[in-house]
C-alpha cells in the first residue's frame, strides 16, 4: 500500500517521518473520579491537515504516560468486562450471521444508542473511569462529548473494517475523539474517492498512523465525511487493546438511533 506514514516513538522529536511538532504547549495533572491522579501532556502534536482533501486530524502521541496508560488498561480491562459480555457479539450481513471481530459497549447520556449492521447497543449510564476519560479529553480538546463508544481488542486478529462514522444523529461538525490503550496499532485514513478498482482519486494516498497507548487522536471536522478508517488485522500482535471515541450524538425526540455498516 502506498501510504503517508505517521509513526513516532514517544519523546523521540528527531523522528524523521514525524511531521509539524509544535514546541511545549499544554501539561495538566489531573485527578480522576476515582482518586487516582494523571499528568496529561499535550506538548508533542503531530498535525495531518490537508485542507485540500479534507484531513484535519490532530496525534497527540504522549497524551497519557506509558506508566498511566497502563494502570488506565488495567482499571478499564476490570471494569468493562461485565459491559462487554452484555453486547452482541455477531452481526448480520446480507442475511448472514458473522461474528463482530472485537468486543464493543457504550457509554453516554440517556436515550442514546449506537446501531450498525442490525444491531444496537443501548448506552449505558456513564461510570467513573469513563466520566474521567471523557473529562481528560474535553479538556484537550476543548470540545463537549455525550457519548462514548468503546472497542476492545483482544490481540491482532481483532479489528475494525473500513468505515466512516456516519451516524444520523452524530452532530456533523463535532469532532471526534479517540483513546487509545494498550497494544499500538495501525490506523489507517482512506480518502472516500481513492477507494476501489473506479476510484477517481488514485493519486489521494492513505494516510497510516501507528496509534500508541495513550495516545490521543482527533478527527476534526470534516475528515469523517470525506475519509474513511479502519484499524486492520495485525498477526503478529499479541497484546489487547482498548479504544474509546468520544462522539457528540444531537439529542432529538424523534430518534436517538445511529446507523453504521462495517465489520
Ligand atoms: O479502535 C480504533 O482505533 C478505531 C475505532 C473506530 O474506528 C470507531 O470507533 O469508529
Amino acid at each position: 500500500m502506498d501510504t503517508f506514514v505517521l509513526k513516532r516513538k514517544r519523546n523521540d522529536e528527531s523522528d524523521a517521518d514525524v511531521k509539524d511538532l509544535e514546541p511545549a504547549r499544554k501539561r495538566r495533572d489531573f485527578t480522576s473520579s476515582s482518586g487516582e491522579s494523571f499528568h496529561l501532556c499535550t506538548d508533542v502534536i503531530t498535525r495531518l491537515e490537508r485542507p485540500e482533501v479534507g484531513l484535519n486530524v490532530l496525534y497527540y502521541p504522549s497524551f497519557m504516560s506509558l506508566g498511566d496508560s497502563k494502570t488506565v488498561l488495567k482499571q478499564l480491562e476490570e471494569t468493562l468486562a461485565p459491559y462487554f459480555d452484555q453486547s452482541p457479539n455477531i452481526v448480520k450481513i446480507g442475511g448472514k450471521t458473522i461474528p463482530i471481530p472485537r468486543q464493543q459497549t457504550a457509554f453516554g447520556d440517556k436515550g442514546l444508542k449506537y446501531s450498525f449492521s442490525g444491531i444496537s447497543l443501548n448506552s449505558n449510564a456513564w461510570i467513573p473511569i469513563i466520566s474521567s476519560l471523557k473529562s481528560a479529553v474535553e479538556w484537550a480538546s476543548g470540545d463537549k462529548f455525550n457519548f462514548v463508544l468503546v472497542n476492545r481488542y483482544k490481540n491482532g486478529d481483532d479489528h475494525i473494517g473500513e468505515h466512516r462514522d456516519d451516524e444520523r444523529e452524530l452532530d456533523p461538525l463535532g469532532m471526534i475523539a479517540s483513546l487509545s490503550f494498550g497494544a499500538e496499532r495501525d490506523f489507517v485514513f482512506r480518502h472516500s474517492q481513492s477507494r476501489g478498482k473506479n476510484a477517481k482519486r488514485k493519486d489521494i494516498s492513505p494516510v497510516k498512523i501507528n496509534l500508541l497507548s495513550g495516545s490521543l487522536l482527533l478527527m476534526r471536522s470534516p475528515t469523517n465525511r470525506e475519509w474513511y478508517h479502519s484499524l486492520p488485522v495485525r498477526k503478529g500482535v499479541r497484546d489487547v487493546r482498548i479504544n474509546l471515541t468520544f462522539r457528540r450524538m444531537v439529542i432529538n425526540d424523534r430518534s436517538t438511533q445511529s446507523i453504521l455498516k462495517h465489520d
